[in-house]
């Protein structure tokens, strides 16, 4: 059995996707897990419930605080308060179309919200003489319109505000480990699916589009730009991998990715075949609004890097992918089905 620790972390956006898999990570790893969420009228909590205690028992596990990305008095106490070990930044308004509408409030969470917590913890190290490793959830979208494979010498050339405040913050993370010494990382992350998927990004969208077309509650789904391509893994282990990089010797930055590329076309005739609807040209209408001013193309990771030096590799394969999220999609219905 694996020997607990007694380590704590914070993790920003800890209610997202990769915060929900990452929490479970560390506290079967045995760390005592802060998550900073942030004030909602309605529940974000739903993909961490299942870890959070009843606040009245006491015991290891994860403790969740308020907080937000553009507020750097409530992230500097909180550092000071809880005195991490280690903190993931994965906290950012993350879809790259929605950065175009808010471009500067992409930008104050994304870029700004990395240097408040770099500089939170330049301060806590001067004045506590404690380290804390540092964790940046950096993103492929970064590299845009550089032609693939892409590697951590890849020239960024971002194509949305959300790419642009990603290379800032990237940057940032760079910086203070140079001027600093802070052991502070660049996860360069490829996208990452799973059933925990937001239902607007376009694999959720589709898959969840293919169970409700399954289950009679809709005829279509529409969609933007078919010709896209991306390098897709399965999000569970890339947060194994955010891990490694934070446990290696030498802060260093990292692309995290499988080495394949498909289209949203590939995606698509995988979900129709997977729930076994046949041709899904019959299925998908395309409607101008999900189309992007300036689009990333083509996305291919070239992981050399990060196989050699921290022998992190992808396991899921892409049809493998695809069918965990369709089936997953296909029993929550089945299963809201059943609770009506
Ligand atoms: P996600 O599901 O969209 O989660 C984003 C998280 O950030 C949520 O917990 C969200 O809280 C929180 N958040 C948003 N605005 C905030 C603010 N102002 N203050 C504090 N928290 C805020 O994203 P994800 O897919 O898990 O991705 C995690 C990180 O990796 C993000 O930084 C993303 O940009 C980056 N990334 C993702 C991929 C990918 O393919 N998934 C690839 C490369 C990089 P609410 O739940 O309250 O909205
Ligand atoms: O699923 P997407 O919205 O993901 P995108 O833009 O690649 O961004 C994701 O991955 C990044 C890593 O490279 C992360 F940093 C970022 O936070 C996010 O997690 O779109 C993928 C592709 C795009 O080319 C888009 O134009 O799908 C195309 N697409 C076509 N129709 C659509 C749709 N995207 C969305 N969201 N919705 C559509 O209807």
């Amino acid at each position: 059995m694996e020997e607990k620790n007694h380590k704590k972390a914070i993790i920003t956006g800890i209610t997202g996707q990769d915060g929900s898999y990452l929490a479970e990570l560390l506290i079967e790893k045995g760390y005592e897990v802060h998550g900073i969420i942030r004030r909602s009228s309605s529940f974000n909590r739903g993909r961490i419930e299942h870890l959070h205690p009843d606040i009245h028992q006491k015991g290891p596990g994860m403790i969740l605080h308020y907080g937000d990305a553009t507020d750097s008095g409530n992230l500097f106490s909180l550092i000071y308060e809880i005195q991490p070990d280690e903190i993931y930044n994965l906290a950012a308004q993350s879809h790259v179309r929605i950065s175009f509408d808010i471009p500067e409030y992409t930008a104050n969470v994304v870029a700004l919200g990395a240097i408040r917590i770099l500089e939170a913890i330049r301060n806590f190290e001067k004045f506590s003489g404690k380290k804390i490793k540092f964790y940046q959830a950096s993103s492929s979208e970064m590299f845009g319109a550089t032609p693939p494979p892409q590697n951590e010498e890849t020239r960024f050339h971002p194509r949305s505000p959300y790419g642009c405040a990603k290379v800032f913050a990237y940057d940032a993370t760079v910086n203070y480990r140079e001027a600093y010494g802070i052991f502070a990382v660049n996860g360069i992350l490829f996208n990452h699916e799973s059933p925990r998927r937001g239902e607007n990004f376009v694999t959720r969208k589709i898959t969840r589009g293919v169970a409700r077309i399954k289950a009679g509650l809709d005829k279509k789904i529409y969609l933007g730009n078919l010709d896209a391509r991306r390098d897709w893994g399965y999000a569970p282990e890339y947060v194994e991998a955010m891990w490694m990089m934070l446990q290696a010797e030498k802060p260093d930055d990292y692309v995290v990715g499988t080495g394949e590329s498909h289209s949203i076309k590939e995606f698509l005739a995988a979900a129709f075949v997977s729930a076994d609807l046949g041709d899904w040209q019959k299925y998908v209408e395309i409607d101008q609004r999900y189309f992007r001013p300036t689009e990333v193309e083509d996305l291919i990771a070239d992981i050399t890097k990060i196989k050699k030096e921290l022998g992190w590799s992808p396991k899921t394969k892409f049809e493998d992918l695809v069918r965990i999220m369709v089936d997953a999609d296909i029993a929550d219905l089945r299963r809201t089905d059943i609770l009506k």
